[in-house]
């Protein structure tokens, strides 16, 4: 037999490819050298240091998934998914920074643009150098973003594009902005577009007073006749596709990323009770207590198996969208319940900073919610089995 790893119940680091573990290592040491010692500042301050960008492209935890030529690591899928683990163990703020440039802005550039906006942006993003932002949520468009009112209209040179995006990661220190918009050129189908910092009528106000995620800066993009060449279309996509494309690494990325909080949770629930007494025993040592530690390891051990399940499917190529609604809705309701869970563990010191089980619970709330909520891909999976859509 096999000694039982309590931490690790199913032996997950044995199922990796050796580079996949080095990736993992440099993301943990990253986590702990560069991350952790500033996290509570930034949490209590709502202040993002925008040098983590150039940090985290030193470090090679930019653009995994992005060839090499064009300055990523052309790793796979699953060391994308070790990578939003590490960071997100520290913070859901830090691994959506990481996630947004790396999936939702490298990755539509590199799958869906020309060679010259390839060549022009990935170095830099995956560099750190730029920052990088995603708009396709607005005011009154969330759920369905099919509804957005963003337009692009045909000019003699290229486009010009009006409308205001909402909830933007990145977006008040960003240089590069992937908007999605309607063009009147394409019969009103959706397309994506490159902007950048510093064109005339692009702003990007940022969103105060925000109680979760609050190290990771969110704004909105208002656009006001911005003009663009034809150049800064992205050429090789159109339709919902394209921004659903994206979408699909991001949620991915986030089921592990999720795991990442939720493991610090359980690891801090798992020494507190340990180490603190009432009743002259460790709480540890009690029923409930135990229970509670039971089932954070159960949720956390079957949530990590199966983003490495689907994270392998998608480096064969032989992902199915609902598979990422599976593991994205899951994973995340259950790093939420854990949070509160180790909150609740943590008894008064459990709402103080210096104990991290708050901030992480006060972060997944947002997590539950962005890349689509956890009802809305209950309702994906509701449509993938009866063939009824129960959106509208
Ligand atoms: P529907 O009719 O289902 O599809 C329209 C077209 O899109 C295609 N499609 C997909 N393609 C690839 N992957 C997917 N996952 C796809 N889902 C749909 C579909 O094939 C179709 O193509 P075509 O060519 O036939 O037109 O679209 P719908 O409008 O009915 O969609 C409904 C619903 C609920 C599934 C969808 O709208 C949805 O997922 N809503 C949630 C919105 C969302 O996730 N927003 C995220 C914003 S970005 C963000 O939150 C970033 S936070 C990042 C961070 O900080 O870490
Ligand atoms: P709504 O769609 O109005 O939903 C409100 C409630 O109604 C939810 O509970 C939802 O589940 C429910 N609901 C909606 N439709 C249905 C239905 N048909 N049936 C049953 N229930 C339904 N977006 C970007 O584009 N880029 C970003 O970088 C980005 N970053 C974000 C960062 C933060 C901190 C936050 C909070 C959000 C971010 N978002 C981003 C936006 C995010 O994706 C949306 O908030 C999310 O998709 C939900 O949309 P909404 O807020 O408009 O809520």
């Amino acid at each position: 037999g096999t000694t039982f790893a309590w931490e690790d119940p199913f032996l997950l680091d044995d199922q990796l490819e050796e580079d996949e573990r080095m990736i993992r290592e440099t993301a943990a040491s990253f986590a702990a050298d560069k991350l952790a010692p500033r996290v509570q500042a930034a949490y209590l301050n709502e202040q993002t240091d925008p040098e983590i960008f150039a940090e985290m492209g030193a470090s090679g935890l930019l653009g995994v998934t992005i060839p090499e030529e064009y300055g990523g690591v052309g790793a796979s899928y699953v060391a994308y998914g070790l990578v939003a683990r590490e960071v997100e163990r520290i913070d859901s703020g830090y691994r959506s920074m990481m996630s947004v440039q790396s999936s939702l802005v490298m990755f539509p550039i590199h799958a869906y643009g020309s060679e010259e906006q390839r060549m022009k942006y990935l170095p830099k993003l995956a560099s750190g150098e730029w920052i990088g932002c995603f708009g396709l949520t607005e005011p009154d468009a969330g759920s369905d973003p099919a509804g957005m009112k963003t337009r692009a209209v045909k000019t003699e040179g290229g486009y010009v594009l009006n409308g205001a995006k909402m909830w933007i990661s990145n977006s008040p220190i960003a240089d590069v902005f992937v908007i999605w918009a309607k063009s009147d050129a394409h019969g009103g189908k959706i397309r994506g577009f490159v902007l950048e910092k510093g064109m005339k009528g692009l702003s990007a106000p940022k969103i105060g007073g925000k109680l979760s995620l609050r190290a990771s800066i969110t704004g909105e993009i208002v656009m006001e006749n911005v003009e663009v060449g034809e150049d800064a279309l992205l050429p090789n996509v159109s339709g919902m596709s394209g921004p659903f494309g994206c979408l699909n690494r991001a949620r991915y990325g986030i089921s592990w990323g999720v795991m990442g909080a939720a493991e610090d949770c359980w690891f801090r629930a798992h020494r507190y009770g340990m180490d603190r007494k009432q009743f002259n025993r460790p709480l540890a040592a009690t029923q409930l207590y135990q229970k509670k530690l039971a089932d954070m390891q159960t949720e956390i051990t079957l949530g990590l198996q199966a983003s490495l399940r689907v994270g392998r499917l998608m480096d064969e190529g032989r992902f199915a969208p609902e598979m990422i609604s599976l593991i994205k809705r899951n994973n995340c309701g259950k790093a939420l319940d854990i949070a509160r869970m180790a909150r609740d563990m943590h008894g008064g010191n459990g709402i103080q900073i210096e104990y991290h089980v708050m901030r992480h619970s006060q972060n997944l709330e947002t997590v539950n919610t962005y890349e689509g909520t956890h009802d809305v891909h209950a309702l994906i999976l509701g449509r993938a089995q009866t063939g009824l859509a129960a959106f509208g």
